[in-house]
Formats: C-alpha cells, sequence, structure tokens
C-alpha cells in the first residue's frame, strides 16, 4: 500500500456523489462521513470505480455495522473463509517483522494498573474465542477470515485498563501504529488475536475488530496503551479518517 495523496474532492464529484447516493445517504451521512475516503489511494477514475465496485458488494449489514456503533458485523461459517486470505500492509510481504514467540512479551503502559508484560502462553492462558468475519481495506478489497484471541473487552479489564479513558493505542514491530475509540475497544466483537494461518497476518499479536476497516487492526503488535491524549495513527495521521468504523 502506498502512501496515500489527498484526492480532491472536486476532481472526483460525480463519482463521489454517485457513492453517496448509493450508499451513505440512506444511513444519514454525507461528504463529511466520505472523509475516510479522502486519504484513500485513489488515483484515477479506475481506482475511484473500483473502490465503488467493491464498496457496492457489501450488505447492508456489512454497511450498518461499519458505520453504526450499536451493531454486530455479520459472522460467517467456515466455507466462506476466502483462501488464501490477502495480505496487507505498506511494505512488502517479504519484509514483514520476524518475531521470536519465546522471547515476545506484550508491554503495557499508559492508564493501565497492572503494567506487567505479558508472555504469548499467559496470553493463551486466558479464555479463547474465535470469529469468522470481513475485513474491509479501504483499498477497494475484503475478505472473509477466522481469527482465535482474547476477548479484548476481557484483557482490558484483566489488565486494570481504565475503561473511562477514551483511546486504547497500539505499537507494532513494524513501524505501524494505530489507536481506537474505548466504546470500540470494549464492543463484543474486539479480538486481541493469537491463531494465525500465517505470521504476515500478524503474528504474535493482533487486534481484530471487524466493526472498523482493516487498517484499524494493527499486526505484529509490541505495546498496548491507554490514554486520553489522541494517539493518531500511521495512516491516520497522512489523512485517512480516524474512526473508520463504527
Ligand atoms: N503492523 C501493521 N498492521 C497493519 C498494517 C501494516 O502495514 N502494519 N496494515 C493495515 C491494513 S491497511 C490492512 S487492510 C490490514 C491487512 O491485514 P491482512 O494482512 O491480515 O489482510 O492490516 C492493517 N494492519
Ligand atoms: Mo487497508
Amino acid at each position: 500500500m502506498k502512501p496515500p495523496r489527498r484526492i480532491s474532492l472536486r476532481e472526483f464529484q460525480p463519482q463521489i456523489a454517485r457513492l453517496e447516493r448509493r450508499l451513505f445517504l440512506k444511513q444519514g451521512l454525507s461528504l463529511g462521513a466520505l472523509s475516510l475516503l479522502s486519504g484513500c489511494t485513489l488515483k484515477d477514475d479506475d481506482a475511484v470505480d473500483r473502490l465503488l465496485f467493491a464498496m457496492s458488494r457489501f450488505n447492508d449489514r456489512v454497511q450498518a455495522a461499519l458505520f453504526d456503533p450499536l451493531r454486530l458485523a455479520p459472522t460467517f461459517s467456515d466455507a466462506d473463509v476466502t483462501t488464501p486470505f490477502p495480505f496487507n500492509a505498506y511494505y512488502e510481504e517479504k519484509d514483514i517483522p520476524r518475531i521470536d514467540g519465546e522471547d515476545y512479551r506484550l508491554r503495557l503502559s499508559g492508564l493501565v494498573a497492572d503494567q506487567r508484560p505479558w508472555s504469548l502462553s499467559e496470553l493463551r492462558a486466558l479464555p479463547q474465542s474465535s470469529q469468522i468475519t470481513r475485513l474491509v481495506c479501504v483499498e477497494g478489497w475484503s475478505a472473509i477470515g477466522t481469527w482465535r484471541g482474547v476477548a479484548f473487552r476481557h484483557f482490558l479489564e484483566r489488565i486494570g485498563a481504565d475503561l473511562t479513558a477514551r483511546y486504547v493505542g497500539f505499537k507494532c514491530a513494524d513501524k505501524y501504529y494505530s489507536s481506537i475509540d474505548m466504546p470500540s475497544a470494549l464492543h463484543p466483537q474486539t479480538l486481541l488475536a493469537l491463531d494465525f494461518t500465517d505470521a504476515k497476518y500478524g503474528y504474535p499479536l493482533r487486534l481484530r475488530l471487524p466493526t472498523k476497516l482493516g487498517f484499524k487492526n494493527p499486526k505484529f503488535i509490541g505495546e498496548i496503551f491507554v490514554t486520553n491524549d489522541y494517539p493518531g495513527g500511521y495512516w491516520e495521521d497522512k489523512g485517512y479518517n480516524w474512526f473508520s468504523g463504527s
């Protein structure tokens, strides 16, 4: 994924009007909400068309889950899983961070009462659950995948995170970082994923929220922090809409 260029909204007015009509207006969202597009890698009409095409394939439940805070994202069955699952990062697959699971410790900081680092076996000793959901990337593709790990809400409670704080931030083993609002962190489908079909999907730890766009799902997590100061994110700081979901 190349750094996004801010598109001029005027340049893409017809397409955006089309997208608004098709997808957003009925949910009371308009150009303001489309600011998530303003940081997209929409270099030409083709890119816009691909995005429109991909988005128009999503059913209303997917749309609703991405833009309505109270909805659950749809779940799927094993047979629906996309194989191979697409890889995405701001660099190529061969450059993913290689992390030794034995030595790995998840660091905690910020508004967290118990900041003791966690090993993978300790994380695995917590109750595990799995989900089969759709990951939606702003670049115009989506895929159904399966993830297993610890309910993030459970983890945040366990470490004594201040659940009234505004944000949860993530620092990754590559140069990636991201952050989410606390209500999304506490959403029942938000998972701290430990099981991967391949390391490239975020080994050893990845956040998985089906209620937000793909770039809000940090992989290769090294540190989690809780804060009231807006932490931003890798793409967020380059112009992507921070909320990007429900
Ligand atoms: N650490 C890290 N996490 C990341 C990224 C990244 O470049 N580095 N890319 C994000 C983007 S834009 C997407 S769409 C998803 C892709 O996840 P996947 O490789 O499981 O498809 O990871 C997100 N998390
Ligand atoms: Mo993405």
